[in-house]
Formats: C-alpha cells, sequence, structure tokens
C-alpha cells in the first residue's frame, strides 16, 4: 500500500507541475498576484454617497469600496486606489485597463453582463426623483416624466435612471446629463430640471444634507425596479472575479457583509435573497 502512496505522490507532484507551466489554473494567481505586487486594486467610483465618497482628504469610503477594500485585503492586496468615473465611462475604462474593477454601485442588467464579469450582488436600491415641494408636476414614474411634454428630468450620463427615462419615452432633448448630485440638486432647486433622479439611498443622502424644505422626495419611481450592483471585473478576469466571489459569500454567511453596508442604509438580506444569474438574466 505504501508504495501504491509513493507512486501517486510522485504524479501528483508531475501532474501540478505540468499544470503550472501549461498555465491552466493559474489565471487567478496571475492577475491577483499582479495586484498584490502592485499594492492595490485601481477601482473606479461615481463620488455618490452612500455608494461611493471621496472625502476633501481624498479619503475613499462609501459601502461599494469599504465592501471591496475588505475583501481585497482577504486575497492579499493591500488597499484599493480610486478613480472617480462617469457611469458611463465606466465599463469602457474597465475594458480599456485604466480601472481592475468598478466598485461603485454600477448596476447589473444584461446589456451589461454581457460586457463585464460581474461578482455576486452587493448593493441593491429602488430608484427615486428630486422635485420641488408638493411635486407640481404631479410625477410618479419616468412616463409621467414622459407625457408631459415641457417636463425635464436630469440623471447620470450613462446611468440607469437616464436610460429608464428613455425607454419610458422621455425625448433625448428633455433628458438632461448632470455630472454628480451637487449639480442635479442645484438645478432643481434652480427650476432648470423638473426632477432629478438617482438611486433612493443617493437621493435620501443629498436631501438630508441640503436640508432644504422646498424640495421633495419621490420615492420609489413607479415601474421602476430595484437593482442590485456587483463589483464589475474584466472578461478574462473571471478567475480573480471567482475569488473575489469566494470571500463575498464567507463575509455574507458571517454577518461582516452586514456589518459594512447596513450602516450606509443598504440592506444585506437584499443582496443575498438574489444572484447574479438571476439579475443578469431579468427582463
Ligand atoms: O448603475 C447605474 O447606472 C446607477 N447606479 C448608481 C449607484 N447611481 C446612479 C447610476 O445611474
Amino acid at each position: 500500500m505504501k508504495k501504491l502512496g509513493i507512486l501517486a505522490g510522485v504524479a501528483g507532484l508531475a501532474i501540478t507541475a505540468v499544470l503550472a507551466t501549461s498555465g491552466v489554473g493559474s489565471a487567478a494567481d496571475k492577475k491577483l498576484e499582479q495586484l498584490k505586487a502592485q499594492g492595490f486594486a485601481r477601482v473606479a467610483i461615481a463620488n455618490e454617497p452612500p455608494y461611493t465618497a471621496v472625502a476633501a482628504d481624498g479619503k475613499v469610503s462609501g459601502a461599494a469600496p469599504d465592501v471591496a477594500r475588505e475583501i481585497f485585503k482577504r486575497l492579499g492586496v493591500a488597499d484599493i486606489v480610486a478613480s472617480i468615473s462617469e457611469y458611463g465611462a465606466m465599463i469602457p475604462g474597465l475594458q480599456a485597463g485604466r480601472f481592475d474593477v468598478v466598485t461603485a454601485g454600477l448596476f447589473m442588467k444584461p446589456e451589461r453582463c454581457a460586457a463585464v464579469a460581474y461578482s455576486e450582488p452587493v448593493l441593491c436600491d429602488a430608484e427615486a426623483m428630486l422635485v420641488k415641494k408638493g411635486n407640481p408636476k404631479g410625477f410618479k414614474s419616468y412616463q409621467d416624466v414622459a407625457k408631459d411634454t415641457s417636463a425635464t428630468i436630469g440623471a447620470p450620463g450613462g446611468g440607469t435612471e437616464e436610460k429608464l427615462a428613455l425607454n419610458a419615452g422621455v425625448p433625448r432633448e428633455r433628458v438632461i446629463v448632470v455630472p454628480d448630485g451637487q449639480s442635479g440638486l442645484k438645478m432643481v432647486q434652480d427650476g432648470r430640471i423638473d426632477a432629478y433622479s438617482l438611486p433612493v439611498l443617493s437621493i435620501n443622502d443629498l436631501m438630508k444634507k441640503a436640508n432644504d424644505p422646498n424640495l421633495e422626495v419621490i420615492a420609489p419611481v413607479q415601474g421602476a425596479p430595484v437593482y442590485c450592483d456587483g463589483a464589475a471585473f474584466k472578461k478574462g478576469d473571471e478567475a480573480l472575479r471567482d475569488a473575489f466571489d469566494v470571500e463575498l459569500a464567507k463575509m455574507k454567511k458571517s454577518g461582516e457583509f452586514a456589518k459594512i453596508i447596513e450602516p450606509y442604509g443598504f440592506s444585506a438580506a437584499a443582496a443575498m435573497s438574489t444572484t447574479r444569474e438571476k439579475l443578469c438574466s431579468a427582463k
């Protein structure tokens, strides 16, 4: 029996050596080794609290980067370094190698799932609109904005809300691309747009900080889905994405995932009640 054991051991070693040189199964190690050597993962964010935020001193926070930082640490990558990007530029930037991963609340939708390798779900949210107090145009849905031929709605360029407004029939010229939350808030306050649309938690964060009694939040936007994001990796980095998912699953199970995202207002249960597969095949 012993002899058989030794033979099996030698064979095992030989197979491992072949696999290592052939590169089979080393895809994760290659990219992960590169990030470990780099000492950080380059992440794309939008600076839209509570999803992502950059303080005056440059410190990066927000639920998405905080989850990613913790997972990369567990994978042996010491930190993350963030670049602010418009939502519409995140996937092209990832594909061009400007970022190693998007951790920004980039909601999973079939067309995006075809372009990137998403992790399992992290942050889920409904959609909202910021309007003048009293909701003078009576908006409840994106269709309501479409029906009112004088109405304009602001949304992030390449973002989900822009797409929802256009798909609801709001003409291109009445969907105004807004670079960030503060600009959107100001444009509603100044009457330059009739509504500004972001996910509920982002609009609520703006509303709280603005402390302006002449504003109102419409949430959830009727007819709009609840979306969930995931960390978005470049196609070809699926092995690294899988390693990320292993740690994410452990943190979901241990309660550490909830400890990170729930103080920001997100629900761990919501993210754990669905899967990448379901979200990427949603109609
Ligand atoms: O995934 C998106 O397109 C949307 N996600 C967030 C967190 N904010 C706005 C953006 O349009």
